[in-house]
């Protein structure tokens, strides 16, 4: 559906939304494209999209006996990771923002940026791309319409989200849509900007053609546009995979799981239970976002507003998460991974020694010396219902209900293998002052703790103290409000290596999860949380160091004294905005900790 910019009348075919053409045609008299097309969500349209991009050189084929449907893109050497410093929250009062952002006022971005947007799609098509974020039918989806300058995002988009009519079916002739504003201006880290408007629910993007930078259906609306919209309806919009626990009797116990990017959470999703003789299996619901509702009974509900995966490649072997392995085999988008003269992808940890003749992720011939041949944040982008572990209930309109919440995160000491919250309030608590070793998914230095409640810092669309008011407000009208626990998998020994093994063996602390759930699972109160006792996690068959379970299991006064201290350093830039029960649990950790 191609048509010059002036017409729209002939735009009025694909919907009679009037708010969405009259935001098209804005938008197209501000950039001034030379021709728009409207995104029709089709295999017929992927197809043309992927064919384009492999004549202009924007995609390479990979093997197609291997990877059939498969192809690699390889972005700006400087455009490979999310951009935290350059994201903006713009309301019109910055402490709406709060200090967790970056703010400008709207009216000061909006000159800023809308001079770089201005005319900045001359020559180029501009694609709109009208998509649903959630289950079809679902009363709990939202739409959302991305205009990009480009293919790739186009592309992506249509893996990611729910592209096309379903959307506009969804939208009907509402103004209740995200507007999403992308251009990959000239890819200058200088003019390069992710701004969210929520008061308005836009969002504007220039200078990236990276992931979360530029899917805007991803973090910039399904995270950071809708946790505002989430504070204002009473939902929660956040950064958690989704389970479903099958024991052995075959009932699915589901889970929400909040980890900082590219840490396991994708991993976790599409776990392969070392238990799986025994009866327990994992099924996959989502792999990084939940829009989290209460329902009518007072039941917490979970659905997965994506409909694909875009996933940190490094570190993914048939040995590590064999269920993904399967899932990118085809029909799959590959980021700034290497390639084989095979033509097949390779990346760090891929389970093969690197070829010879390997070519890295800038396209250049690899040399040992030179370092990584994939980029340590490369991606695969790849349809959900692909997966071989997706669950039967993935787009269920009424989404799953949530029995537990795990926050999870890097820290290769200190926190527990797993613990258990005493209740909502202190769940909260324990949420609001995860530390986190800061990976590959953001540009900046790798390894370094800093606090990332929820795994939201970066998302979070609003002032955190708010946020975990929020958080407070919706465990008060629960009925059963989920368990929640604290999980870490990355304990180190001293010399550097993991104490437990992870993977498809964390089943063994899900099943001590779903035990807790149920009422039974060996568990002491400590200073900290609820911890197993000795022998309530089976570890038999495991080669765990000697003393091993008691490290994991145990409290470090000391150290956790000092975590105290760093939380409270995070929590008083919140100033009076943060709510009394956090510094209350605050207090009481250290009181019982000093006991
Ligand atoms: O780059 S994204 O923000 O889309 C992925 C992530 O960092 O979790
Ligand atoms: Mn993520």
């Amino acid at each position: 559906m191609r048509s010059k910019p002036e017409s729209i009348k002939e735009q009025s075919a694909v919907t009679e939304n009037i708010d969405l053409l009259r935001w098209v045609d804005d938008t197209a008299r501000l950039t001034k494209p030379a021709s728009i097309h409207w995104c029709d969500g089709t295999q017929g349209e992927y197809d043309s999209f992927i064919h384009q991009m492999l004549k202009d050189g924007t995609l390479v084929e990979l093997n197609q006996k291997s990877h059939p449907n498969c192809y690699l893109h390889r972005s700006r050497a400087n455009d490979v990771a999310r951009t935290e410093s350059l994201t903006f929250i713009c309301t019109r009062d910055k402490e709406t923002a709060g200090p967790n952002n970056n703010w400008m006022s709207p009216p000061a971005a909006k000159e800023r940026v809308g001079k770089l947007f201005d005319g900045c799609m001359r020559g180029r098509t501009m694609y709109v791309i009208p998509y649903l974020m959630g289950p079809p039918g679902s009363p709990y989806s939202k739409v959302g319409v991305e205009v990009t300058d480009s293919l790739y995002v186009a592309a992506s988009m249509h893996i990611m989200t729910r592209v096309g009519n379903v959307a506009l079916q969804h939208l009907r002739t509402s103004h209740d849509f995200v507007p999403g504003l992308h251009s990959t201006g000239d890819l200058s880290p200088d003019r390069r900007f992710i701004l969210h408007f929520p008061e308005e629910k836009l969002i504007w993007s220039f200078g990236s053609g990276y992931g979360g930078n530029a899917l805007l259906g991803k973090k910039c609306f399904a995270l950071r546009i809708a946790s505002c919209l989430a504070l204002r309806e009473g939902w929660m919009a956040e950064h958690m995979l989704v389970i479903g626990l099958e024991d052995p009797s075959g009932q699915v116990t589901y889970m929400a799981g909040a980890f900082p990017s590219a840490s396991g959470k994708t991993n976790l999703a599409m776990m392969v239970s070392a238990m799986q003789d025994e009866g327990y299996k994992v099924w996959t619901v989502g792999d990084d976002i939940a829009w989290l509702h209460i329902d009518a009974d007072g039941q917490l509900r979970a659905i997965n507003p994506e409909a694909g995966f875009f996933g940190v490649a490094p570190g993914t072997s048939f040995a590590t998460n064999p269920i993904a392995m399967e899932t990118i085999r085809r029909n799959t988008i590959y980021t700034n991974v290497a390639v084989t003269p095979a033509g097949e992808p390779w990346w760090e940890e891929i389970g093969s020694e690197p070829p010879e003749g390997l070519i890295d992720w800038k396209g250049s011939q690899w040399s040992k010396v030179e370092g990584k041949a994939a980029h340590p944040n490369s991606r695969f982008t790849a349809p959900a219902g692909q997966c071989p572990s997706i669950s039967p209930r993935w787009e269920d309109p009424r989404g799953v209900p949530i029995s537990a919440i795990l926050w999870g995160s890097r820290r290769s000491t200190l926190v527990p293998l797993v613990m258990q919250a005493f209740d909502w309030q202190h769940g909260v608590f324990l949420g609001s002052g995860m530390g986190a070793e800061t990976t590959a998914a953001a540009t900046g230095t790798v390894g370094v703790v800093r606090r990332d409640p929820m795994a939201m810092l970066p998302f979070c669309g609003y002032n955190m103290a708010d946020y975990f008011a929020h958080w407070l407000k919706i465990g008060q009208q629960l009925k059963r409000p989920p368990l929640i626990f604290r999980v870490n998998w990355f304990r180190k020994d001293q010399n550097g290596n993991f104490v437990w093994p992870g993977y498809g063996e964390n089943i063994r602390v899900l099943r001590w999860i779903l035990e807790r759930i149920r009422g039974a699972g060996g568990a002491r109160e400590t200073a900290i949380a609820y911890l197993p006792t000795p022998n309530a996690i089976n570890t038999e068959g495991l080669a765990l160091a000697p003393g091993a379970m008691e490290d994991l299991t145990s409290v470090d006064r000391s150290g956790w004294l000092n975590g105290v201290k760093e939380m409270e350093k995070f929590y008083v830039q919140f100033g009076d905005r943060l709510p009394s029960e956090i510094w209350n649990e605050h207090r009481k950790l250290r009181s019982r900790l000093e006991a």
